[in-house]
């Protein structure tokens, strides 16, 4: 028997360090996570300032980001990292995803110096929690027709709009919000607490229950003219940190779907049907060779992914590609992984429901499988079909 990345010979496209990163968050996932997030789960509840603070000792939080403390890793490494996470819970990749790829990068990319120093030496140790708005009731796939303001006051801005399905929302210390101006879309860090600024969790998921999900309510929040993100303008500056999330989730979804394979393998050598192992039926071994065949094709995609963006080349058409694909085959895995534990694949028991369930999450968020294969539509024809 070999394991399903051993067939790709996945490790020989690893160097030691990235081996040794992906080592030591897949330890602290079985130390930290995988024992309580089923639970967490049913409870729709989620230790998120602890964890922040774990994942912020084990260096994850912001790690490709060089700088104000943070670890200054390649991309692979990093979605590696994503891989473990997301093998453990999507919920929990989700956390490390909007703290680092969205929040964190934001700021790092588009921040004052003076931002940069407030917030990201504690956002990577995980004592602060950051959550990025985009997103609002009317305007999911489409952000361009926002309708969040922020208006001139005197040398303040006035923030009023409503910011909805906000991951990390409750727990977070900024949120980094998206609003209409006179100039274009700009970006503002709202810290938590600031008058006007409220925040109702989501309730009643079924999907990514180990995760807090929010809505955002501004009315008249007053801040500095500090708080602006000096160097976003317009939807690109949103939407760039949308790349480094999107990324994280092609390493992600096939961390989800490794887990749905690798419990169901041994799920299958054990459970006996009509006298023999359920694996030793050709059903059951062309279902299993088929998955392997995607998780592995999947894989070998997103470290193709991470060297193209340790080299500065990745576009956002290749980075849709490795979303698209890889969380549509991550969701049929852990389908097809569910069906082969039978009534047994419908209970918390085994990870196999939890990870399809997370996955429809993940399907949508991020940019919906329809709107990455528009933007693929878009690259092939040079028509964009969106509108
Ligand atoms: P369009 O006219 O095409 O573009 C407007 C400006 O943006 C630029 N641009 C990009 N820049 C960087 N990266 C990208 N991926 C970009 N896509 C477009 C573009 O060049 C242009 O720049 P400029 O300088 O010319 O103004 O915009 P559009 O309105 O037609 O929309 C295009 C579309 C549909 C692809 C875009 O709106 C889109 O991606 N929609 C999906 C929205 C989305 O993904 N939302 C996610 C919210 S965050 C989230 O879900 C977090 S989940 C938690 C977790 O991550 O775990
Ligand atoms: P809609 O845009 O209304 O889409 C509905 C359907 O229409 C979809 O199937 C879509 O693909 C399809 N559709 C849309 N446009 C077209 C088109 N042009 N052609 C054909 N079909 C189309 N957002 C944030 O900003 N920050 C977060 O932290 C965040 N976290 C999230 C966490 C969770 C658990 C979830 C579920 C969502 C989160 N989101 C977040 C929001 C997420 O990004 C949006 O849900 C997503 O972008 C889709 O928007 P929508 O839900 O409004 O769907």
């Amino acid at each position: 028997m070999i394991a399903p990345t051993a067939l790709f010979a996945l490790d020989t496209l690893l160097t030691e360090e990235e081996r040794e990163i992906r080592n030591t968050v897949r330890r602290v996932c079985d130390r930290e996570i995988r024992p309580h997030v089923a639970d967490w789960f049913e409870a729709g509840e989620l230790p998120a300032r602890d964890l922040a603070r774990t994942l912020g000792e084990v260096g994850v939080l912001g790690m490709h980001l060089h700088g104000y403390g943070c670890a200054g890793m390649g991309a692979v490494a990093y979605g590696l990292a994503c891989l473990e996470l997301e093998a453990a819970d999507s919920g929990l990749r989700s956390l490390v995803s909007v703290q680092g790829s969205l929040a964190m990068y934001a700021i790092w990319k588009y921040g004052s110096e003076e931002q940069k120093q407030e917030w990201l030496p504690a956002m990577a140790k995980g004592e602060r929690i950051g959550c990025f708005g985009l997103t609002e009731p009317d305007f999911g796939s489409d952000p361009a027709g926002m309708r969040t303001t922020a208006k001139r006051e005197g040398g303040d801005w006035v923030l009023d709009g409503t910011k909805m399905w906000i991951t990390n929302g409750s727990v977070a210390d900024v949120a980094v919000v998206w609003a209409r101006t006179d100039e274009g879309i700009r970006g503002f860090l709202v810290p938590a607490g600031t008058p006007g600024f409220t925040v109702n969790d989501v309730k009643h998921k079924i999907s990514l229950r180990a995760s807090v999900t929010s809505e955002l309510v501004l009315d008249g929040v007053r801040l500095p003219q500090e708080a602006m993100l000096p160097g976003a303008r317009g939807l690109s500056g949103p939407l760039s940190c949308l790349n480094e999330a999107r990324f994280g989730i092609v390493f992600g979804a096939m961390g989800a779907a490794l887990d749905c394979l690798e419990t169901t393998i041994a799920y299958a050598g054990e459970r006996e049907v009509f006298a023999r192992p359920l694996a030793s039926y050709q059903l059951t071994q062309e279902k299993l060779a088929d998955m392997a065949l995607e998780l592995g094709k999947g894989l070998l995609l997103a470290v193709h992914l991470g060297r193209l963006k340790e080299a500065g080349t990745l576009t956002p058409e290749q980075v849709s590609a490795g979303k698209l694909n890889n969380v549509r085959e991550a969701l049929e895995i852990a389908r097809k992984c569910r069906t082969l534990l039978g009534a047994s694949g419908v209970t918390l028991e085994y990870p196999v429901i939890r990870h399809a369930v997370n996955l429809e999450s993940v399907l949508t968020y991020e940019g919906t499988s329809e709107i990455h294969t528009l933007v693929l539509g878009k690259a092939l024809t040079g028509i964009a079909a969106f509108h």
